[in-house]
């Protein structure tokens, strides 16, 4: 089953908006795998943003990610990449549709309270920079009702 990366960033955690987050995917019917709450270094969140290391927000974006505690989760379940990012939103809030997180709980591009990978590929990467412990092996009981 396929699996995502999901960071609450640290205005997510600042602002109190964990429960209401977390509660979104597991209503949805998503598997939680993994979950952790972190603050990470410059070192760290340079890696995990590498991809964007050209960018000129990119000292602002790492800058932000250090600020405080993140909260790391690996969620699972059938297309849950992209599903994932409809749950979450635009990238830029003031384009992120109403019921979604971004859509409900940011204005600002660089304050987007949530980060998901934007592909399978990225996820298994993100997976094992943030988790290299490796995620918890179960199967929820009420899988036969989630999937036919
Ligand atoms: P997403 O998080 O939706 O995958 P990316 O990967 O393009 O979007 O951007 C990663 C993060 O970089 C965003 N979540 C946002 O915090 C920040 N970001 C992207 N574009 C901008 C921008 N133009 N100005 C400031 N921050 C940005």
């Amino acid at each position: 089953m396929e699996q995502t990366f999901i960071m609450i960033k640290p205005d997510g955690v600042q602002r109190g908006l964990v429960g209401e987050i977390i509660s979104r995917f597991e209503k949805k019917g998503f598997t939680l795998r993994g979950l952790k709450f972190i603050t990470v270094d410059s070192a760290f969140a340079e890696k995990h943003y590498a991809d964007l290391s050209a960018k000129p927000f990119f000292s602002g974006l790492v800058e932000y990610i250090v600020s405080g505690p993140v909260v790391a989760m690996v969620w699972e379940g059938k297309n849950v990449v992209t599903t994932g990012r409809k749950i979450i939103g635009a990238t830029n809030p003031a384009e992120s549709a109403p019921g979604t997180i971004r859509g409900d709980f940011a204005i600002d591009i660089g304050r987007n309270v949530i980060h998901g990978s934007d592909s399978a590929e990225n996820g298994r990467k993100e997976i094992a920079l943030w988790f290299p412990e490796g995620v918890a092996e179960w199967q929820s009981s009420l899988h036969s009702w989630i999937y036919e």
